[in-house]
């Protein structure tokens, strides 16, 4: 399946995403696409509306001590629901969506999360450090909800005015 990534302003990151109802080759089809997309973009985490697809899907693969990211630690997290949160943290966020922006964001720093994988088996992860943040990132995207959607009125402002610039540039090239 080929993809693209859906980059800012594009009205469809603001969709709302449904949930999986039918766990099928399909399903399986897209999962894998998004890996290749993510990992040759350089990402780390990935919502299905990134590349257009309004489902309740998110994967993730976090780089390990050395910077790997092997597809053994690929998780992938459908219908999600976070159950309980705790704590404050504060980490500089990027997306695949926003290229070339990265943000000091706050989150919760601890969650429990209810999911179902590929098959449809329902899963619970107990999440903390980057995992957290990561999870809490593309569950936004599951609302329509970005990480520059978080700050404040004047980092947004200044945001706006520098991506626009960077637009342009990226449009003469
Ligand atoms: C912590 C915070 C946020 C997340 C969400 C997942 N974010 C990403 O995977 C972002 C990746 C990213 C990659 C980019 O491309 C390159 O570095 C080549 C990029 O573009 C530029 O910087 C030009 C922007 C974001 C998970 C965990
Ligand atoms: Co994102």
């Amino acid at each position: 399946m080929k993809l693209k990534i859906v980059e800012y302003p594009d009205k469809k990151l603001r969709e709302k995403s449904v949930k999986v109802e039918i766990f099928d080759s399909k399903l399986h089809d897209l999962l894998d696409s998004m890996y290749e997309i993510m990992m040759s973009s350089n990402g780390i985490g990935l919502a299905a509306i990134q590349v257009a697809h309004a489902k309740e899907i998110l994967i993730l693969n976090l780089p390990d001590e050395d910077g790997e990211q092997p597809k053994e630690n690929l998780i992938e997290i459908i219908n999600p629901v976070i159950t309980e949160k705790s704590g404050e943290t504060v980490y500089q966020e990027g997306c695949l969506s926003v290229p070339g922006f990265y943000e000091d964001i706050k989150r919760f720093d601890k969650l429990k999360l209810t999911y179902q994988d590929r098959h449809g088996d329902v899963k619970t992860l107990d999440a903390d450090g980057l995992l957290s943040i990561a999870i809490q990132h593309e569950v936004d995207h599951l609302q329509g909800i970005l990480f520059i959607d978080k700050l404040s009125y004047s980092r947004r402002k200044k945001f706006e005015k520098e991506y626009k610039k960077a637009q342009k540039e990226k449009k003469r090239q």
